[in-house]
């Protein structure tokens, strides 16, 4: 009530405050099925609409005169409707409105409206087949205004399924870091790095988390990971990349065999996929209404392959294009390809005890497309001064990294994982923009 002040109100402050106890009581969407509070962490704000219905009078005339977005409280009656309201899914109540009090005015003539914004291709192309005019946001417009955007279902959706992905690594036992985001040299190879000036030093953007996750393991923490942000000065403007994105690094400490790493990333995913389909239902309706989507094909425990079979395969199958496209014979839309040539892989990658071509690595892949590159690490500072060097990284600017492994280095691997990749790809949403939520392209630094 001290954050009153937009004048008009049409409620005293106990029913307000009264109010503001049912709010907390009840989540959002629960209000319109008078289910209670037990779902509340689960509900999906924006999902479900109720109707309010303001009989006449004072109230009537103030009500008539907001303006659309406006935030308001309202206390009422809630009745069930004489019948059903065009448009809405879960209007089983509507509320006879006794106190209305505008808390947050919205301007008259806003950019974008959410119910156009909240529009499924589907419905435009319908629309325009019946001979009627809507109006369909375009994606940039969208972003541009994007604090309106983000009120759709859909897009409260994403972002809670995103959160549910980012914090699966708590399961396994491992311990939550941050690493510095400014660092003085590039940890992927050179091209890709955000340079800037550090108090007269050269520096950069952190493009990965790499060397320090790496330095953690080496400081005593056997299981490490990381949600952060992720810097690459990408030139390419795609569906899937990003020009900041969050990392979900993980880092851990291997007792024989980099298939360690494979299997907790086995563990995590389909653990994680069940989880959403389970627990996340009424997230995953909000996206399809929007986002229509069919649900990812995965098996129980994860697919490997080598990369040198998958290859194969696919020339079996006389495939160039779609690379991953032939392994769906398997039924499972989600699997992983082991052993990549050493060449293709940082400098850091460990090679293959068998054959040093190879390199005890892997990437995963969820509808055809990567989210995750991971590897075993070399932790012998000769090997890797000599990989760093035959790759023509010039040492002295890793000298720290390197010298962390002289003081004894447990063999270690890791991975990471691009969150707004994983749920893009669960999703079906088909571009990366959907799923960050103040996206940074190569052409976009606003909002
Ligand atoms: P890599 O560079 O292959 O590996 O990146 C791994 C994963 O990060 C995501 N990703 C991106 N997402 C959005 N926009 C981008 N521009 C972008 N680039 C990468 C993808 C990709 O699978 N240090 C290693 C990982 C490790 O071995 O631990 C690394 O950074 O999901």
């Amino acid at each position: 009530d001290e954050h009153r002040g937009e004048g008009d109100d049409y409620g005293d402050a106990a029913t307000m405050g009264a109010l503001r106890q049912l709010y907390a009581g009840y989540a959002w969407a629960d209000v319109a099925s008078l289910e209670p509070a037990a779902a509340a962490g689960r509900a999906v704000r924006g999902a479900a609409t109720v109707q309010c219905v303001v009989a006449g009078g004072g109230t009537a005339r103030f009500a008539a005169g907001l303006r659309r977005e406006s935030v308001v409280d309202v206390a009422g009656v809630v009745s069930l409707p004489r019948e059903p309201v065009r448009g809405t899914t879960h209007q089983l109540v509507e509320i006879q409105v006794e106190k209305l009090h505008c808390i947050s005015r919205a301007v008259s003539n806003l950019p974008i409206s959410v119910e156009d914004a909240a529009r499924s291709e589907e419905d435009v192309a319908r629309a325009k087949a019946a001979g009627e005019q809507l109006v369909h946001v375009g994606q940039d417009r969208r972003l541009d205004y994007r604090v309106i955007d983000l009120r759709t279902a859909a897009n409260q959706a994403i972002f809670r399924v995103q959160c549910q992905v980012e914090n699966m690594p708590l399961s396994e036992g491992f311990v939550g870091i941050h690493t510095p985001k400014l660092i003085g040299g590039s940890s992927e190879g050179g091209a890709a790095v955000f340079k800037l000036d550090y108090n007269g030093q050269p520096a950069c953007l952190a493009q990965s988390p790499q060397l320090h996750k790496q330095m953690a393991v080496c400081g005593g923490f056997e299981r490490v990971f990381e949600v952060g942000p992720v810097f690459r000065a990408e030139g390419s403007d795609t569906h899937r990349h990003l020009c900041e994105f969050v990392g979900l690094d993980v880092e851990m400490v291997l007792r024989d065999h980099y298939s360690e790493v494979c299997e907790v990333v086995d563990r995590l995913f389909v653990a994680m996929f069940d989880h959403l389909n389970k627990n996340c239902a009424r997230e995953l309706e909000a996206i399809q209404r929007q986002y229509p989507f069919k649900p990812l094909k995965y098996l129980e425990t994860t697919l490997r392959l080598d990369y040198d079979q998958g290859i194969r395969m696919l020339q079996e199958a006389g495939v160039h294009v779609d690379p991953m496209g032939d392994l769906n014979t398997y039924d499972t839309e989600f699997y992983m390809l082991c052993r990549y040539p050493s060449a293709a892989r940082p400098f850091y990658t460990m090679p293959c005890s068998d054959d040093p071509r190879y390199s005890c690595s892997f990437d995963v892949f969820v509808r055809g497309e990567e989210i995750i590159s991971g590897a075993q690490r070399v932790h012998a500072p000769e090997l890797l001064v000599a990989q760093a060097e035959a790759r023509g990284i010039d040492v002295r600017t890793i000298a720290a990294y390197i010298d962390s492994f002289r003081s004894g280095a447990p063999p270690h691997g890791g991975f990471v994982v691009g969150l707004e990749r994983v749920v893009m790809l669960f999703c079906g949403l088909g571009n990366i923009r959907k799923t960050s939520l103040f996206p940074r392209d190569p052409r976009r630094l606003a909002p």
